[in-house]
């Protein structure tokens, strides 16, 4: 019989006040006419994962468990479209130096537990509607600026009311701002 398998990924899981920004911020560029993902579900993913089973599991938290980055700030303040998957998203006009650190090492931990390493170069996004097959017109709003003080493993668990997304294990980043995110 096949193992079981989770489908993961590593992620910044906004704490209640920034996903209540986030989403006024999506409610801003989309409107009402626009279905968006749900307040509950909007992330920043840093490396995916894919379907995988107890033993990779426990080689992605090991590998989490071995980063040791400061934590740092992030401002999401623009947003765009991509025209494949049809995503209409949030992001950063500055990616910080320690986001990329951040994500860098997590696909390395990707990599180090065997899987293919991701065909797409990383960008910072918070997916704000999908099935948008056009850009957004561009619409002003109040920036998002958030303390990353750590970073989650998260189970995408998909039923027949939609997919939810369940971070199992959170790590803190070192420094001052490890206690606020
Ligand atoms: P998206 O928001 O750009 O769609 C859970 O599915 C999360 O993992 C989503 O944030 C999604 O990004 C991302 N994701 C899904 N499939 C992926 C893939 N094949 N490669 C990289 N990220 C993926």
């Amino acid at each position: 019989m096949a193992e079981p398998t989770r489908r993961l990924f590593f992620a910044l899981w906004p704490d209640a006040p920034t996903r209540s920004a986030l989403d006024s911020a999506a409610l801003a560029i989309a409107g009402k006419r626009v279905r968006r993902i749900p307040a509950a579900n909007l992330h920043v993913t840093l490396a995916f994962a894919g379907s995988v089973d107890a033993v990779v599991q426990s080689c992605l938290e090991t590998g989490a468990q071995a980063i040791q980055l400061p934590g740092f700030e992030l401002c999401i303040d623009v947003s765009g479209h991509f025209a494949r998957p049809r995503i209409q998203w949030l992001g950063l006009s500055h990616t910080p130096a320690a986001l990329w650190e951040l994500a860098g090492a997590l696909r390395k931990a990707l990599a180090g537990c065997g899987l293919e390493p991701e065909a797409r170069a990383f960008h910072a996004h918070v997916s704000i509607a999908r099935k948008v097959s056009r850009p957004l017109p561009a619409r002003p709003f109040e920036p998002v600026c958030w303390s990353i003080g750590a970073f989650s493993l998260v189970e995408s668990v998909s039923s027949a009311a939609g997919v939810q997304y369940l971070p199992i294990r959170t790590w803190k980043l070192e420094g001052q701002a490890a206690s606020m995110g």
